[in-house]
């Protein structure tokens, strides 16, 4: 796919700096997009270019080898790697139409693990909120069952092998300037904002293989 592999760059958001107010502010977008993520991208990028043998590894492959590699370059593509595909995976997992509602089996997978979307939003945000400095919230998939699990700084759920359905970022870069230190009122704002379409379509990556016999 392209943009994948090395020389990474910065794709624009797929909608504008202000589609998502009043949930998300246009500044934080911008700052986020423009600054926070073009960081991580301009910072793996120069790790990659000194460690030509790891340009042939999709970003995916460089988060999901980096328990292999040497200590210090470990950690150093763990949070760089990680920070380009969580951020793109938080991104593209939100919309500006206010109000969606879960769809099609992922919407009936939620209602089968949670009881209901309400308990599902419910459960979510008291892990998301959970969160113990800078750090992740997350829905992941596996054949039989949704789980919401937590990560640390820009650890991503694809190195240990889960396959993510939805994210929220709850660093405080994500919310600071609308919500100052009150992410519960982010994350209530976050969800008016999901991209449910689109973690339809993550869900249905994750159950994929799951159909093969
Ligand atoms: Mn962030």
């Amino acid at each position: 796919m392209q943009n994948e592999y090395y020389p990474f760059v910065n794709l624009p958001l797929p909608y504008k700096y202000d589609a998502l107010e009043p949930y998300i502010d246009t500044k934080t977008m911008m700052l986020h997009h423009d600054r926070h993520l073009q960081t991580y991208i301009d910072n793996l990028n120069a790790i990659l270019r000194t460690h030509p043998w790891l340009q042939r590894l999709s970003l995916e492959q460089l988060i999901q080898n980096a328990s292999s590699l040497p200590y210090d370059t470990q950690n150093i593509l763990r949070n760089n790697a990680g920070g380009v595909y969580n951020h793109r995976f938080y991104f593209d997992g939100l919309q500006p139409s206010a109000g969606q509602q879960p769809v099609g089996a992922l919407a009936a997978a939620i209602n089968r693990d949670f009881g209901s979307i309400e308990q599902f939003k419910k459960d979510f945000q008291a892990e998301a909120q959970s969160v113990f400095g800078s750090g992740y919230a997350w829905l992941v998939g596996t054949c039989d069952k949704l789980y919401i699990i937590t990560t640390p700084n820009q650890n991503s759920p694809i190195e240990a092998g889960l396959c993510p359905i939805l994210t929220v970022d709850v660093w405080e870069h994500a919310y600071y300037l609308k919500h100052y230190n009150l992410r519960a009122d982010y994350i209530i704002d976050w969800f008016h904002v999901v991209n449910w379409e689109q973690a339809e379509q993550n869900y249905q990556s994750c159950i994929k293989p799951c159909h093969r016999n």
